[in-house]
């Protein structure tokens, strides 16, 4: 129970309903076929909607069709006016057949939704978004995505204003109104739940191309921009392409309809969303040049279209029972977008990427009090669980299905997955099941990956003696909010016994199951005395690994691992070593290994750029707090500091000759330019680190010099963290040069948000005031918030001026927009494993907004259960 619900003054407690899994029921009635007549402008929709609807079963419940702020202007069953009652936001329809045509009326005003769910306006287009619980708000329905349903829709808008019209499907017909008006009719066959529902109006141009699939079917494809913006659509139209070749060759997934539509939108609460043949993109995920995009925005781009196109068949074909069961299409379309990613780059970057994002955002959330299993129990408001445990532990757990069965019988078990529920709405339980049937192996164990939240902690120690070693495995899984005395999982460790010298494998790499609190593996006739344990290797599990490796042995396997993972692990724990007995007060800075580690790493030529660029990444403030019982922000950024200043300073010759290399041209996109950059960027920053002034001075150097974005965002993040004239002039000109391109003065905002500087604090109240921010777009409140909230030192400010201003924003933002705003909350929960001060204010924090009036239900959610 919170404070204010103690306390008899507070207001009353919301009444927000907690739904359960447990409660699952069927439909009580089907919808067959929705069809949609929508008369558009930017301030009107009349929306006239026709269900088809079907009886389940026998029973004699009303039909209940979901509404949020909707009101019935006329409600019909087969052709004649019908009684109705509206209970809180659902209509509800007594039917007294099996089968009804059901046609009700709406009006709403698009330009008042600030929510972006249901129809809202961006930049002058029309738009939907319809997940979780949108289509509601468009039309009354069930809303649900276990009711699928045909669609037809027709679609009525003025010429000049919204001369392109689009919705799922294809377009069967079109023509020409009435006072400048005009119509088309698309048509959907593949029956789809609501949430995948989309139409756009607006002012469009297309950049065009065409895939011919393997069965020879020729698709339409069209990346829809504003026409200004067409140079920047090239790369996510190639990134579709490759797409559809991809999920054919390495799932044999074929693409289904004869059209694939993509729409960029500047206003859009997440990344992007895999309607039905017309997939809705935030814009930054679709616009890039060199000019204005980073290598890093490339790859995002190519990895959100190919997660969104893959949804076709993992999450549209087949699709969630109910909301509970997310994580099967997220956690399988995460993991398939990571394996493309990984296909077309270097493959261990790409993992070490992917595991650098889990360890920040998934295991914070797993250890706090928003943890839930990959597939939760139960939810108030669903858009609060389209989390990192959702998607990205989610994405693991298939990863292990993968590893545990082999590719090819994993293979076998998404092949008997796709046919056994091609149409249907299914369950986390029915994919694990179809990997059984097809594997012949059991996953009954593994299975308490989707119900038992918590980062499992795995102890792994080695005893050689004679000729042989003995590995001793202990796996513990820490309480979670609901959950205690758990139950020991299914762990694939994927492991090997090297030789100290050479790093051949005296054990060849085998996977290890750990089913039991503690287990023990023998290895006989191991050639040498005293091997290293390499484990956990390609991260093959979610866990915290603890091991007593002492500090040679991570350096030789830094130096000589076959798994490039596990070599940047041994780094990782190197950094760790050297940081964490300073943070604790217990001794001073030794940097000496780490110096030695990173200067054997850059030297090796066997090594990439972009290996090389991940390996000499000295851990985040939030990364080392992560290994602290309390955090001392001020102690962590302290140790921080000082291993960058004595790496920088201890390697300066070899940072700066490396620096010094001739570059790629600035438009080269190959994997080998971007990891040269990429290094470029780190050394430059590790020099900074050492010499804050030759740094400012190269750092100048390169924006001046810039040739393309990547070259200039990396200037620009060394100079905002250090003093001096260059800084400034950068800003300024950074700000001159984009102040008319929205998505590039996001970073302008994000890079000071994120510069490591004792008045960082300051400068982000005063961008919070800045003519060119505001809480309406998403992308511009993350911008600057999400980074702020990030950068630990400034956002755990001793004085709490941090926390203040993020809980303003947040109640500021749930007036506009309650999903972004609940999104904003996390990193306010997080105050127990901070120290004492910190802490109550962080509570003080949460507790504000909790009493402020009118709190949405997404806010209410995530604020109460962090005050816990
Ligand atoms: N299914 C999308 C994520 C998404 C969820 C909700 C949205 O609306 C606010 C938008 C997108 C994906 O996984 O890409
Ligand atoms: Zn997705």
């Amino acid at each position: 129970m919170t404070d204010s619900r103690m306390n008899p003054e507070a207001p009353p407690t919301p009444d927000h309903v907690t739904i359960y899994a447990k409660d699952y029921e069927p439909p009580k009635w089907w919808v067959r076929h929705v069809d949609l007549d929508c008369d558009l402008s930017a301030d009107k929709a009349r929306i006239r909607a026709t269900l088809n609807v079907e009886k389940n079963g026998s029973h004699d419940r009303p039909l209940v069709l979901a509404g949020d702020g909707l009101k019935p202007l006329t409600v019909q069953v087969d052709g004649a006016d019908a009684q109705w009652t509206l209970e809180g936001d659902n209509l509800l329809i007594e039917l007294s057949g099996e089968a009804h045509e059901i046609a009700t009326t709406v009006e709403f005003d698009p330009s008042a939704n600030s929510q972006l769910m249901g129809l809202y306006a961006s930049g002058g287009l029309l738009c939907t978004q319809c997940e979780s619980e949108g289509f509601r708000r468009i039309t009354f329905h069930p809303d649900r995505p276990d009711v699928l349903s045909t669609y037809s829709v027709t679609m009525h808008a003025d010429a000049k204003a919204y001369p392109i019209l689009l919705a799922n499907g294809n377009k069967v017909s079109e023509g020409i109104g009435e006072d400048g008006r005009h119509w088309a009719r698309w048509e959907d066959p593949f029956p789809k739940p609501s949430y995948l529902f989309a139409m756009v109006a607006g002012d469009l141009s297309a950049n065009s191309g065409a895939f011919t699939t393997m069965s020879g079917r020729e698709v339409e494809l069209n990346i829809w921009v504003r026409e200004k913006d067409l140079p920047l659509t090239h790369h996510a139209l190639q990134a579709l392409k490759d797409s559809m070749k991809w999920d054919e060759e390495v799932y044999g997934r074929e693409y289904d309809l004869d059209l694939f539509n993509i729409v960029a939108v500047d206003d859009f609460n997440f990344g992007a969303m895999e309607n039905k043949g017309l997939n809705i993109f935030n814009s930054r995920y679709v616009l890039a040049d060199s000019e204005t995009a980073t290598d890093q925005d490339f790859d995002a781009i190519a990895g959100v279209v190919a997660h969104e196109y893959f949804h076709n068949w993992s999450g549209n074909r087949v699709t969630c029972r109910d909301w509970f069961q997310l994580s099967l299409k997220e956690g399988f379309t995460v993991f398939r977008d990571q394996c493309f990613s990984q296909d077309h780059n270097s493959e261990a970057v790409k993992r070490i990427e992917d595991v650098r994002l889990l360890r920040a955002i998934q295991f914070p959330e797993d250890s706090g009090p928003l943890a839930h299993p990959v597939r939760p129990d139960s939810y108030i408001e669903i858009s609060n669980f389209y989390t990192a445990t959702v998607y990205n532990k989610g994405a693991e757990l298939i990863r292990m299905m993968r590893t545990i069965l082999g590719e090819k019988d994993f293979r076998k078990g998404s092949d008997l997955y796709f046919e056994r529920h091609d149409g249907q709405a299914v369950t986390c339980e029915d994919f694990v099941k179809a990997m059984e049937d097809a594997s012949g192996k059991d996953l009954a164990q593994f299975r308490l990956w989707y119900s038992q939240a918590g980062t499992p902690t795995v102890r792994a120690h080695v005893d050689a003696s004679g000729s042989g070693a003995v590995l001793k495995l202990q796996q513990d899984i820490p309480d979670t909010p609901g959950q205690k005395d758990k139950q020991p999982m299914a762990i694939p460790l994927k492991m090997a016994l090297l030789s100290r010298q050479s790093g051949a494998e005296l054990v060849e790499e085998r996977t290890v199951m750990l089913g039991e609190a503690e287990q023990t593996v023998t290895f006989e006739d191991i050639a040498e005395a005293d091997p290293i344990l390499s484990i956990n290797r390609d991260f093959s599990a979610p866990i915290i690994l603890e091991s007593d490796r002492d500090d040679e042995e991570l350096a030789a396997l830094a130096r000589v691992d076959g798994n490039a993972f596990a070599r940047y692990e041994a780094l990782q724990e190197l950094n760790l070593r050297a940081l964490l007995p300073v943070i604790r007060g217990e001794t001073v800075m030794d940097a000496s290994k780490v110096i030695a580690a990173f200067d054997a790493t850059l030297s090796d030529e066997r090594l990439d750029d972009a290996f090389k660029a991940e390996a000499i990444m000295i851990p985040s403030e939030a990364m080392i707090g992560e290994k602290l019982a309390t955090i001392d922000p001020d102690k962590v950024h302290a140790a921080r500091q000082a291993l960058g200043h004595e790496v920088g300073k201890g390697l300066t010759e070899k940072l700066e000759q490396m620096y010094g290399r001739e570059r790629p041209a600035g438009d080269d996109l190959s994997v080998a330019a971007k990891g040269q950059r990429a290094l470029s960027n780190q050394l430059l920053g590790l020099i900074a680190s050492g010499d804050p002034a030759k740094g400012a001075r190269l750092a100048k150097a390169q924006y001046d010099g810039a040739r393309n974005m990547t070259e200039r965002q990396g200037a620009l993040t060394v100079l905002v963290s250090l003093d001096g004239a260059e800084r400034g002039a950068a800003l300024e000109d950074f700000y001159n040069r984009f102040k008319d391109q929205g998505l590039v003065l996001d970073k302008w905002f994000g890079l000071q948000a994120r510069a490591e500087r004792d008045d960082t604090m300051d400068a982000v109240e005063k961008l919070a005031e800045h003519p060119d921010f505001t809480l309406k777009n998403p992308n511009r409140l993350r911008a600057l918030l999400v980074n702020f909230a990030s950068n630990q030192w400034v956002f755990h400010h001793a004085s709490g001026r941090g926390y203040d201003l993020l809980a303003r924003m947040v109640i500021e933002a749930d007036k506009l927009n309650p999903q972004v705003a609940a999104r904003l909350v996390p990193p306010l929960g997080r105050w127990r494993r901070y120290t004492d001060a910190r802490a109550k204010l962080m509570r003080a924090a949460l507790q504000r907004i909790e009493q402020a009036d009118g709190l949405s239900k997404d806010v209410f959610e995530q604020v109460s259960k962090s005050l816990g």
